[in-house]
């Protein structure tokens, strides 16, 4: 609905689409901020052993809301089937991912140099999401278990063999 008398518009813009049409990586890692990448490269390194592929992106709950629901809401057309986010302090980006998604999502909590509590924030808030919408949870800086579990979610495939979608993996 908009208001011309007002030009404002009430509805809030589509999300972007652009390159649906290109295949994504097997794995999406997010982080909440530029500062938590160093935390997380354990998860990128242990993927790149593994040659499973993935993918990092820095994109915050809090400062780029639209951001995290258009990366998550179209992550499983990309051909992504599971998402890793790393956060701290209040730590939504795990539990905001989830809400747009049906692809696991598996948290980390990380220390970050602001946090009031070391690391245990960030832990509390991931696991704490409400009935219905599941986010599994590695402990504070397990980025490197993040990454192994992925790759153990992976390994059991997308559905029966020739099941449309099933990643083809020898893991
Ligand atoms: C969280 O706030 C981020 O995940 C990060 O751990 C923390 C601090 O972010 P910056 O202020 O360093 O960008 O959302």
């Amino acid at each position: 609905m908009s208001h011309p008398e007002l030009d404002v518009r009430v509805e809030p813009a589509p999300l972007g689409l652009e390159g649906l049409e290109e295949l994504g990586p097997l794995v999406g890692i997010l982080v909440g901020s530029e500062s938590d990448r160093e935390a997380m490269e354990p998860a990128i390194a242990e993927l790149g052993e593994r040659g499973i592929s993935h993918e990092f992106l820095v994109l915050s709950a809090h400062r780029d809301p639209r951001g995290v629901a258009e990366y998550a809401s179209t992550a499983a057309l990309r051909g992504v089937r599971v998402i890793i986010a790393g956060a701290g302090m209040a730590a939504a980006l795990p539990g905001v991912v989830a809400a747009y998604t049906d692809l696991p999502v598996i948290g980390v909590p990380l220390t970050s140099s602001k946090s009031v509590m070391g690391g245990l924030d960030a832990l509390l808030s991931i696991v704490q999401m409400p009935p219905g919408v599941p986010v599994a949870c590695v402990s504070v800086n397990g980025a490197r278990n993040a990454a192994i579990l992925a790759s153990r979610i992976l390994a059991q495939g997308g559905g029966y063999p020739g099941t449309p979608g099933r990643p083809t993996l020898e893991l």
